[in-house]
């Protein structure tokens, strides 16, 4: 089988802002006024429940070791932002998001409230810029804090593919078998754009869903490329 190659450029991937208050994110969002449509950032943003391997998928799609992993559910307690390109338009910069993980028990009442200002800002900012990539284990898809995800987003037209990760993590035929039944289900909402699966050792895999954020990443810059100039004189 001919192997896929990713199109993001690894070594120039780089770490910009880790933004912990829905200001600070509002803010860096306005550098890029609403006037000026043709320059608002083209992104990606990881989304899923605590610990479902978001930040891993990161490292493992753009560069090892640039967002911080744990085995402790709640790590990623911000929305640090990367920029990357791509090799097919190395001068066009994009934006990926780590999100703070939903759903996680442990996180306090402050935190969480922190954290849903902070993304209930984000969402509506980037809608129409931005793919969503909601993550869900393989082992455990759909749960409540998923399915209070999908009822959220249903307020906004961003788009979404679902990445079913951990694959790895079905260890007989039993949990397989559960795990395709429920992920053809799962398949069928037609909010999904596309749909993967994944696991950290997957580089086949890895690629293929390379290959559609680049894509998305490129449609976007086109549908920005023909919007009507607005610094033109009228
Ligand atoms: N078995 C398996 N473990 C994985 C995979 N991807 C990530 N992990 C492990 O899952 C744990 C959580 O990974 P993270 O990437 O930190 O998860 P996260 O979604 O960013 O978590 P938060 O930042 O807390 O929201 C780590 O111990 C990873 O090593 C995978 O594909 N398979
Ligand atoms: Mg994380």
């Amino acid at each position: 089988m001919t192997q896929i190659n990713s199109p993001i450029e690894r070594t120039k991937v780089k770490f910009i802002a880790g933004i912990s208050e829905a200001e600070q994110f509002q803010k860096w969002w306005e550098q890029y006024p609403k006037e000026h449509q043709k320059k608002i950032p083209i992104g990606l943003a990881m989304i899923g429940r605590s610990n479902v391997g978001k930040s891993t998928l990161i490292n493992h799609l753009f560069k090892q070791g640039m967002a911080r992993t744990s085995k402790t559910p709640g790590k990623t307690k911000e929305i640090n932002i990367f920029e990357f390109t791509l090799s097919t338009s190395p001068q066009e910069k994009f934006y990926v998001y780590d999100l703070p993980g939903h759903g996680h028990a442990k996180v306090s009442h402050d935190q969480k409230r922190k954290w849903d200002a902070l993304l209930g800002t984000f969402f509506p900012l980037v809608e129409d810029w931005c793919l969503g990539v909601v993550i869900q284990d393989a082992r455990h898809l759909s749960e409540s804090s998923d399915l209070a995800f999908l009822s959220f987003m249903k307020q906004l037209s961003m788009e979404l593919i679902l990445v079913a990760n951990k694959i790895d993590g079905l260890k007989n035929q039993s949990e397989r078998h559960v795990f395709n039944t429920q992920f053809i289900e799962l398949s069928k909402n037609s909010r999904w754009s596309a749909v993967f699966k994944c696991s950290q050792d997957e580089v086949g895999l890895q690629n293929v869903i390379a290959q559609y954020l680049a894509s998305f990443c490129l449609r976007k810059l086109m549908t920005q490329r023909h919007l009507p100039d607005s610094d033109r004189p009228i």
